[in-house]
């Protein structure tokens, strides 16, 4: 290994370095003001002028349609209608990605995550006219005004309300899919909407929550971002951002935090942090970066070996334990095989790096490490009697085992294709719940020439999404159950989530082979 590529060595120069090429890759947000399109009082639509003519007072609600998911800032102005107000307006404001969540009571609530995710607050209005400009930032398609109280006296008018949307995407039209499907063109909407939407400071995994990087969406926003928005600036700023903040045992985080510094979280998932080495190959494919390249390449080989130290005497890498992995929210997941199967393809990604950067002795060093992962996953994983590559000590079958068995090449082409057939049939496998495994399985069914059946499983998965009335794709969506949540609560689920915007690239892909 040459001396610049030793781990000492790079997070001496990395740090402070990386983290400051980051932060002069800053996006300056577009703005856009965004207006209601749609109006309703008490349940009822209503023209628009109807709601700006109403006056509110104890117990009236509205609900005010943008029309679209946006991101931004709300300001609401306010008047008083009779009066003079002789008591303070008490209003409560709710923001929703989704119409199920105007639904929802926070009341109700006994999710684990934090209840500060509900996107909804209460103001006391003192002084008319008056202005509401709230600080925080939404993500939203509906509004919802509820009039707590007012006092016999008065009324309350909303004269106007006014959304500052916010993306870093470039104002520039996407070039639409070119494609005479009307369900496939949509998707490919709803997919571009909900990059745009978590495209802020850095590429963000929910707008709504929880607002900040991890390297497995982040991974899959690129490949988007490369064949749409091309805003390859704010890629290379993750970049650096993740290499810069490396934690102490040379691991790159699973997930920072931008604001109010850039900070990496404790939570540590292998998957994750080995994503690192496809995130840098795929940016050097798409911009030719040699610089970036260069320099963010000994971080990303020193995932691949950090992950051999997790390697048992069987060539295979340990179950969950010493440390964690994402793969899926599937419960009851044994996520052996498939962790296996992604130390595999970035072991293949990684000799790429190497063979671009003339490191032929470090190529050559990891093809062999990928020779022999390959082969003990035949050996030990693969259950010659069920023809499905098996994980943990019963043996359990599950769809993320078998795709990330596929996408790390340790069966191709036909046999390949005929395994994702016999997962398709088989009953009462370990089934997978979200858009991020989904990707991978259509990316699975791409590697192995399945175009067709790769559109079709496009158009079932995220076509489900758009039939229930999604303007952008989904945290969860599980056809069987549309309230599982990871959570304990589907009330903190987010409606526009990064790793589910990845038809854009999909149908790219594939409409460019056929
Ligand atoms: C959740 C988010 C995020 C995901 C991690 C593993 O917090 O959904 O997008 O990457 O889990």
């Amino acid at each position: 290994m040459s001396a610049s590529w030793s781990h000492a060595d790079v997070k001496k120069k990395s740090v402070k370095l990386f983290v400051d090429k980051a932060s002069t890759l800053r996006p300056v947000l577009n703005h856009k003001p965004a207006y209601p399109v749609k109006a309703s009082l008490a349940g009822k639509e209503v023209p628009l002028e109807a709601f700006y003519d109403f006056g509110f007072g104890r117990g009236d609600d509205a609900v005010l349609d943008f029309g679209s998911h946006y991101v931004g800032y709300l300001t609401i102005h306010l008047d008083v209608q009779g009066g003079p107000a002789d008591a303070p307006a008490f209003l409560k404001v709710k923001m929703c990605e989704y119409h199920r969540e105007l639904e929802e009571d926070s009341a109700d609530y006994k999710g684990w995550l934090g209840k500060g995710w509900l996107q909804e607050e209460w103001f006391h209005i003192d002084e008319f006219p008056a202005i509401l400009q709230l600080p925080r930032r939404y993500a939203l398609r509906y509004l919802k005004l509820e009039m707590l109280d007012t006092s016999p006296n008065f009324r309350v008018l909303v004269k106007q309300v006014m959304l500052d949307t916010v993306t870093a995407a470039p104002n520039k039209e996407v070039r639409p899919l070119d494609t005479g499907d009307a369900l496939l063109k949509k998707i490919d909407e709803v997919s571009i909407r909900t990059l745009r939407d978590c495209m802020q400071d850095v590429f963000e995994d929910g707008p709504k929550r929880d607002r900040r990087i991890w390297l497995g969406d982040f991974r899959l926003q690129a490949m988007v971002n490369a064949v749409t928005f091309q805003n390859f600036d704010l890629v290379k700023r993750c970049l650096y951002l993740f290499a810069g903040l490396i934690r102490e045992d040379g691991a790159v985080g699973s997930c920072l935090y931008a604001e109010p510094r850039m900070i990496v979280d404790n939570i540590f998932l292998l998957d994750y942090s080995l994503f690192f080495v496809p995130t840098l190959l795929d940016y050097y494919h798409a911009t030719g970066d040699q610089e970036t390249f260069k320099e963010l390449a000994p971080t990303a080989i020193r995932q691949l070996d950090a992950a051999k130290e997790y390697l048992q005497s069987d060539g295979i890498v340990e179950p969950e334990g010493r440390y964690s992995c994402f793969i899926d929210w599937k419960d009851g997941l044994h996520k052996q095989a498939a962790m296996h199967g992604v130390w595999l393809y970035s072991l293949r990604c990684g000799v790429q790096i190497c063979r671009a950067l003339g490191e032929e002795h470090l190529a050559e060093q990891y093809e062999a490490d990928y020779a022999q992962g390959k082969n003990a996953a035949m050996k030990v994983l693969w259950n010659e009697e069920k023809q499905f590559f098996v994980s943990g000590e019963d043996c359990q079958i599950s769809w993320a085992s078998q795709i990330w068995m596929c996408i790390a090449g340790v069966l191709e082409g036909q046999q390949a294709a005929k395994l994702l057939q016999r997962t398709r049939l088989a009953e009462g496998i370990c089934s997978m719940v979200t858009p991020y495994l989904y990707h991978h399985y259509v990316q699975a069914l791409m590697n192995c020439g399945e175009q067709e059946k790769a559109l079709q499983e496009i158009k079932r998965y995220w076509g489900g999404m758009i039939d229930a009335g999604a303007d952008t794709f989904w945290e969860l969506y599980n056809p069987e159950d549309p309230l599982e949540s990871p959570y304990g609560s589907n009330m903190v689920n987010s409606y526009c989530h990064a790793w589910s915007c990845t038809p854009s690239y999909l149908l790219r892909e594939i409409l460019s082979k056929k």
